[in-house]
């Protein structure tokens, strides 16, 4: 059982490094994200925008009834923009989570409730999976080939 522990404990360990060594090398390439966000009252439509992490994010945001505003506070955007017209926004998602953005602009009963929100996913996500597949893969090959399944208890 010992020898079992041994060798298994190494592609542990490399597992453990998968899942937290920065990849940034495998990360999936920035790009530009484009959305066309209509406020109403009291809604963001679509209220969930999700991008990965690194990209740029270009928001046209566009007040269909009354004065609107979007504000997102973690990315230090704060915009107002008249009905009928719209405005862009642009940033860059460096920071991985759900972040709410929500109406800046009292616009009605129900403003407060009209929020949105940011889903900024980590961007090497694919990469960890495939490393872990293949960590998972080299083990049972490992253990197969030192405890071949005949003998496995006979040590
Ligand atoms: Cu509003």
């Amino acid at each position: 059982m010992r020898k079992r522990l041994l060798i298994l404990l190494p592609l542990a360990l490399v597992a453990l490094g998968v899942l937290f060594v920065p990849l940034d090398m495998f990360a999936v390439t920035p790009v530009t994200r484009q959305f066309k966000v209509q406020a109403s009252q009291f809604a963001f439509d679509p209220p969930t925008l999700r991008v990965n992490r690194g990209d740029r994010v270009v928001i046209t945001l566009e007040a269909v009834d009354v004065v609107h505003g979007l504000y997102l506070d973690e990315y230090d955007v704060n915009v107002r923009v008249e009905p009928g017209l719209s405005k862009q926004i642009e940033f860059v998602a460096e920071k991985t989570g759900k972040f709410r953005y929500r109406c800046s602009v009292s616009c009605g009963s129900l403003h407060p409730f009209m929020i949105g929100e940011l889903v900024v996913m980590p961007n090497d996500t694919f990469a960890r999976a495939v490393g872990l597949t293949l960590v998972a893969v080299l083990a049972a090959l490992v253990y197969l080939w030192r405890f071949p399944p005949g003998e496995a208890w006979s040590e």
